[in-house]
């Protein structure tokens, strides 16, 4: 039987990659076989570059660095199949829809066109898309230290994963709670999206 595949998504420091880890570990301790995984994954090779960009060190065009996200989630396709198919479930901490929301905020950067290099990689069972305010985000230590982490390009970020909503495998996730309520309304959600992978075939994007 497959693993399940489940992506966290959100804008910046809106809390999920503590959530992603929280939900490994008690996956974990519950003796379920799983993963955290994280994008973009910086030890790349693509990641390397990724790094420099992002912490302001490197200019690149647009469409030159979107590609480089792209191929990035691409250097661990063969990984992230392979993992599920041996029953291995993955809770992935921001994918092709990171990808999508935060290069078309850009401007003059057009949706469609930020989604092709993502078709056929595998589609995720469950999106958690963490709702936040940039208002509170942006209050925390070290914003504004990378490239993205400004008020109105977050905003945008944001109406962005709006237009990207599949409401038949996506869910919305209140991060105001404490890092433990928001952990308790997420484990039954994770817990049901196991169950289900189960039968269901992995689709792609
Ligand atoms: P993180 O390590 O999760 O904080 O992500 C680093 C930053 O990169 C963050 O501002 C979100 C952004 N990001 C993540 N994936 C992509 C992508 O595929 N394309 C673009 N343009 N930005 C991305
Ligand atoms: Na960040
Ligand atoms: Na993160």
């Amino acid at each position: 039987m497959r693993g399940a595949f489940i992506v966290f998504e959100g804008g910046d420091r809106c809390g999920k990659t503590t959530q992603c880890k929280r939900i490994v570990e008690y996956l974990k301790s519950t003796g379920i076989a799983c993963e955290y995984m994280n994008f973009p994954d910086r030890s790349l090779t693509t990641g390397k570059i990724i790094n420099d960009y992002l912490l302001k060190k490197t200019e690149l065009p647009d469409r030159a660095v979107h590609l480089l996200f792209s191929a990035n989630r691409w250097e661990l396709e063969p990984k992230i199949r392979s993992l599920i198919n041996r029953g291995t479930s993955l809770i992935v901490d921001r994918y092709s829809y990171s990808g999508v929301a935060f290069t078309s905020a850009k401007e003059g950067m057009d949706l469609e066109w930020c989604k092709l290099a993502e078709i056929g990689l595998p589609r995720p069972d469950l999106v958690c898309l963490f709702k936040s305010r940039v208002d509170v985000v942006s209050q925390r230590n070290g914003w504004g230290e990378e490239r993205y982490e400004k008020t109105d390009f977050q905003k945008k970020v944001c109406e962005n994963f709006q237009l990207l909503k599949d409401p038949s495998y996506w869910q919305e996730i209140d991060a105001v709670g404490s890092i433990e309520e928001v952990t308790e309304n997420l484990k039954p959600l994770i817990l049901e999206t196991l169950e289900k992978a189960k039968s269901r075939k992995l689709e792609n994007l």
